[in-house]
């Protein structure tokens, strides 16, 4: 009789994947697909059990970048305003809302290729706000060098978002401004400053299923699997050279985060941008092919995602619960546990 290691069903950590094993996995039957997923995500994490993050803006639009997909990007015009870097107070009001809501991290992003010294200095300021109220700590704010992916670290920084995108091959259909180096580049200081890694990808750009394999296997095949991989369904924001774009079949998006899940079995992988658009059903079974992460709040960074009341009804419909922190942060004012305990109680009550 096959032990449950040889029959894939515990899913070892591995970094040398194959472009054929990929594809292999994403050309399975879906329930097949589905199950191996399952029972991967529940040898690694605990089941029904969902991550929340809260995203915010913090740096909004006039990009000089050309990510094709990007409503913040100044080259298209997507009527959006473009806001300065926030001053500390308001994000640390931000925060606040977002933990008493029930978010355990809180993530800011700034629409930068990089960011300048005498800005970093200030986003400083603002992670160690966040920290104070017991809440993890996440930026995305473009390329850095390895000496600011270390300044960010001394700040109290948690977790750096950079994502791949989707694979090498593809990257030059959607971005110009940057190459996949120098992600890869930047990946490489956030990792070697201590920082955890958030990278993933967007689904529904015209890239092939290859790609998709490709963009996994990447991630799959650092030195290190990211901490967290947020999967995005693209947010077609008029404007934008993919406003036009072509519909993902639902299943294949599925897929996509079962694959991820196959492949990163310890990773925390996240049903991130266009959650706004799917049906609850479709969320089900992302949840079920292995994410366990979500941005929770209305906002992502400058399009909608459903509101707390939304997702509170769809946990307890489903019985998920939100993730507690493991440990909080050195000098946190409030006990997480608590308050995680009232989201989840709320959650339950409904
Ligand atoms: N400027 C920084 C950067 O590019 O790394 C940080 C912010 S950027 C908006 C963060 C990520 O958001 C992008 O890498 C992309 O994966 C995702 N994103 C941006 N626009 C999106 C859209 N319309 N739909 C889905 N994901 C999107
Ligand atoms: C990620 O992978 N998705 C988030 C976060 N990391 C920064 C951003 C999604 C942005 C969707 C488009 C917008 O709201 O501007
Ligand atoms: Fe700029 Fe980031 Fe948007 Fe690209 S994804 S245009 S780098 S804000």
């Amino acid at each position: 009789m096959q032990t449950a290691h040889e029959s894939g069903t515990t899913g070892s950590v591995r970094h040398d994947w194959s472009l054929t094993e990929a594809q292999a996995l994403f050309a399975l039957p879906f329930m097949d697909l589905l199950l191996r997923a399952q029972q991967v995500h529940r040898a690694h994490h605990e089941p029904n059990t969902v991550q929340m993050s809260t995203l915010l803006s913090i740096k909004t639009g006039a990009c000089p970048e050309d990510c094709a997909y990007c409503p913040q990007s100044v080259r298209y015009e997507t009527g959006l305003d473009r806001e300065a870097l926030m001053d500390v107070a308001a994000v640390r009001a931000s925060a606040v809302r977002a933990r008493a809501a029930g978010a355990t991290r809180f993530c800011m992003g700034a629409a930068y290729r990089s960011p300048k010294q005498k800005d970093l200095e200030v986003i400083a300021q603002m992670i160690r706000e966040v920290r104070s109220l017991g809440l993890e700590s996440c930026a995305t704010l473009g390329m850095l060098t390895p000496l600011q992916a270390q300044d960010l670290k001394s700040a109290g920084l948690d977790y750096y978002n950079h994502n791949l995108d989707t694979s090498a091959e593809f990257y030059g259909e959607i971005i110009t401004t940057r190459s996949y180096q120098d992600r890869l580049d930047t990946l490489a200081a956030v990792r070697a400053a201590g920082l955890n890694v958030c990278c993933g990808g967007i689904i529904g750009m015209g890239e092939s299923v290859t790609d998709r394999a490709q963009l996994l296997r990447t991630l799959a095949n650092l030195p290190a699997h990211p901490e967290s991989v947020p999967i995005n369904r693209l947010v077609k924001v008029p404007g934008t050279p993919l406003a036009n774009g072509p519909e993902v079949d639902p299943f294949d998006f599925v897929r996509t985060i079962a694959v991820a899940r196959l492949l990163m079995p310890c990773a925390h992988v996240r049903l991130s941008a266009g959650r706004d658009e799917m049906s609850d059903e479709l969320q089900a079974l992302c949840f079920l092919a292995g994410a366990n992460s979500i941005f929770y709040g209305e906002k992502l960074l400058t399009t909608g995602n459903p509101d707390v009341a939304a997702d509170r009804d769809l946990f307890a419909r489903l019985g998920l619960k939100p993730e507690a922190l493991k440990a909080a942060p050195h000098d946190a004012a409030a006990p997480l546990t608590a308050i995680t305990a009232t989201a989840a109680a709320a959650t339950a009550a409904r």
